[in-house]
């Protein structure tokens, strides 16, 4: 009965998948509540598809670089803050991170930089403006995707300028786009419990808002797997699209699943995050969010063999070759910190799909 009930309940849903119907907080429960994992694969593959996906799996030649370790935050989920008297606290100048880059470029030819990192007192926000100067013009080809929203928070503190007049002052900097970290998840009740120092979420919502408004597009984050349950998750979704709704400007939501190691909760016994778990968010991710065009699965947190899986649960982008990256693997993750052309491009045709280099804005520059 319990079984049929529960298929039932998946088939109202199909229904309202096929009929290009929004799905609701109820929906959202019953699919996250679903054991039949394949079934809800396969229906996000189907509201991607119906959508107007089709075979491309997207990724970009990128390279993420961290400006700062020094956080005054005490996130307890994060493994990467150090505070500024500890001895591996770092803090890059403009030159040096343009040096490093201009070397990497050389090597790669990336499209696309990712930069985040502290929330550091220590400089003024001159210093940001000042590197995203250097970067642009050292650089002028390549995409600067820097700064989650809670750092451009931290800037306005450092300036006494409003979230509007930070994002202006970058653009005209060379400022391309903002990652979407700093969402983690926006329910007050899981807020308290793993960042308790971080600014309120209307404030990621606020910048984000004014991101797209002066045409800055952005990105989109959940961090799960810690302490949020289900509704809070699907909460979560239902605001991102709320937001999407209102300014159209996000490129892509990509999941994080919570990575314990290093962190206050692997003391306290916290595990990975699952397989299903991972596959099962992707595909709930892509049904509810019906007006995100990207879904990624982000091969550096559920690995490559998990990533291709996902790109039949409604994921269709795999993120980049990234070559270095920090946050997760100062938290555990065992993944490679870097995967190349060729690889990418095997995986997803193996697979079953099309591998397409894009630019950050989703440009097709090359299909296989
Ligand atoms: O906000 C930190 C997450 C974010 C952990 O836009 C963790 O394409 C899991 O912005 N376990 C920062 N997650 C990184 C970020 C990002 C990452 C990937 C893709 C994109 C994108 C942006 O990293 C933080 C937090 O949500 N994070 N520590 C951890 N232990």
């Amino acid at each position: 009965m319990a079984l049929l009930e529960r298929t039932d309940a998946l088939d109202e849903i199909r229904e309202k998948v096929e009929a290009g119907e929004r799905l609701d907080l109820e929906d959202g429960l019953t699919l996250m509540e679903s054991d039949d994992v394949l079934a809800l694969g396969e229906l996000a593959d189907r509201a991607r598809r119906l959508r107007g996906g089709g075979e491309e799996v997207f990724f970009v030649q990128n390279l993420y670089l961290n400006q700062t370790n020094v956080c005054r935050v005490k996130c307890k989920f994060c493994a990467f803050a150090v505070t500024q008297k500890q001895a591996d606290a770092y803090t890059y100048s403009g030159e040096q991170l343009v040096e490093d880059a201009v070397h990497q470029h050389e090597l790669t030819a990336f499209t696309e930089i990712h930069m985040v990192g502290g929330e550091t007192p220590h400089v003024s926000f001159d210093y940001y403006v000042d590197i995203v100067r250097q970067l642009h013009e050292a650089l002028p080809d390549v995409h600067l995707k820097l700064f989650t929203a809670s750092e451009i928070h931290h800037m306005t503190k450092l300036s006494g300028l409003t979230h509007e007049e930070v994002l202006r002052t970058l653009r005209d900097a060379g400022l391309g786009s903002l990652p979407g970290g700093g969402a983690e998840i926006f329910a007050d009740r899981v807020r308290r419990l793993i960042a308790p120092g971080k600014e309120h979420p209307d404030y990621w919502f606020h910048t984000h808002d004014a991101a797209h408004r002066l045409g800055i597009p952005t990105h989109c984050t959940m961090l799960y797997g810690h302490v949020e349950n289900y509704e809070e998750r699907i909460d979560h979704l239902l605001r991102l699209r709320e937001q999407q709704d209102r300014t159209g400007g996000f490129l892509a939501f990509i999941p994080l699943a919570f990575h314990p190691e290093n962190t206050v909760f692997e003391r306290r016994g916290w595990r990975h995050t699952t397989g299903v778990d991972d596959l099962k968010l992707i595909a709930v991710s892509r049904l509810m969010l019906d007006n995100i065009p990207n879904i990624k699965a982000y091969w550096i947190m559920m690995g490559m063999p998990m990533a291709q899986v996902a790109l039949h649960f409604g994921a269709n982008d795999v993120q980049g070759t990234v070559v270095r990256e920090q946050i997760f693997h100062a938290a555990g993750a065992r993944t490679a910190t870097e995967q190349k052309i060729p690889e990418l491009v095997r995986f997803v045709r193996e697979a079953g799909r099309v591998p397409v280099q894009r630019d950050t804005l989703y440009n097709q520059l090359r299909r296989w």
